[in-house]
């Protein structure tokens, strides 16, 4: 008999890096088949356009895209949040087609739990110390922080320094890692009670975590995704409660996988495009 799939709330994934050698795409297609989320955010590197120029783009690879597209076309809404290599994306923000949405950053009420922030978190990469006075400026800032991150990105890609990439930064040294990964929850939480969320939800640093943050006698909830490279992680919410699955631990081994035929590319766009069409207003 067929395993069922579990129902899951929410589902928060970053860091997949299609399209690169060190993706575990089988992994994760395996994960996707095993469950039903109701809600979908992909929070951001889902593509790694830095590395796309390489033309490393197995079966696997494009079997994850319909996987995640499929969602959308049964109804589940998927919500694109953009991260540093799949920046170029950044442009389609504020974009709607069917039950996809693109953007930077996401607000989700939770159920019975309180009020998630989802961002990548690269914004913090160039600019950790100014980061938590510029955004304190107000609601625009985090698209103000892209903004700087990028304008620097290119003078240092232009000074033929290439751009400031976090595995440089966190591979110089454990030491320096460990300070970089404390600097950005810190960073995030910070924000996040400045901004009043619950939950503050991140990617990027390929550290998988839920944990509790206090600072000044305040606290939040910091979670990170983790990542499809060597954690092969997710963040699910269900019932209230989230939780980090760690697929070599938590993966069912018998899982039954079905013969599920994935939509073509084709029928995707198809069905978006009509449900577009709906949702559009003509003028
Ligand atoms: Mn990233």
């Amino acid at each position: 008999m067929k395993a069922e799939k579990r129902k899951i709330d929410l589902l928060v994934l970053s860091d997949i890096h299609l399209g690169t050698y060190g993706c575990h795409a089988e992994e994760l297609l395996a994960y996707l088949k095993s469950i039903d989320p109701a809600r979908v955010v992909l929070n951001g590197d889902i593509i790694d356009m830095w590395q796309f120029s390489k033309r490393y783009w197995p079966q696997s690879h494009m079997q994850v895209v319909r996987k995640l597209m499929g969602f959308a076309a049964k109804g589940v809404p998927v919500h694109y949040l953009t991260g540093n290599h799949d920046e170029t994306m950044r442009k389609f923000a504020g974009m709607q087609l069917g039950n996809l949405m693109v953007d930077n950053k996401l607000v989700l009420e939770l159920p019975g739990a309180g009020k998630a922030w989802l961002f990548h978190g690269d914004v913090f990469d160039v600019t950790m110390q100014h980061a938590r006075w510029l955004a304190k400026l107000g609601g625009w800032s985090y698209d103000l922080l892209i903004l700087l991150n990028r304008g620097v990105n290119h003078i240092s890609a232009k000074m033929g320094r290439g751009k400031i990439s976090l595995s440089a930064k966190i591979k110089n040294s454990v030491k320096s890692a460990v300070k970089f990964i404390n600097n950005f929850e810190r960073t995030a939480a910070e924000l996040a009670i400045h901004q009043g969320y619950d939950f503050v939800v991140c990617g990027h640093i390929h550290q998988p975590e839920i944990r509790e943050i206090t600072l000044h006698d305040r606290s939040v909830t910091y979670l990170n995704s983790g990542d499809w490279i060597e954690n092969l992680t997710a963040l699910e919410f269900h019932a209230g409660q989230w939780r980090l699955f760690r697929y070599h631990q938590d993966m069912p081994a018998d899982f039954q996988e079905e013969d599920e035929q994935l939509p073509s590319t084709a029928r995707i766009f198809e069905e978006m495009a009509a449900s577009f069409a709906l949702t559009s207003p003509l003028v």
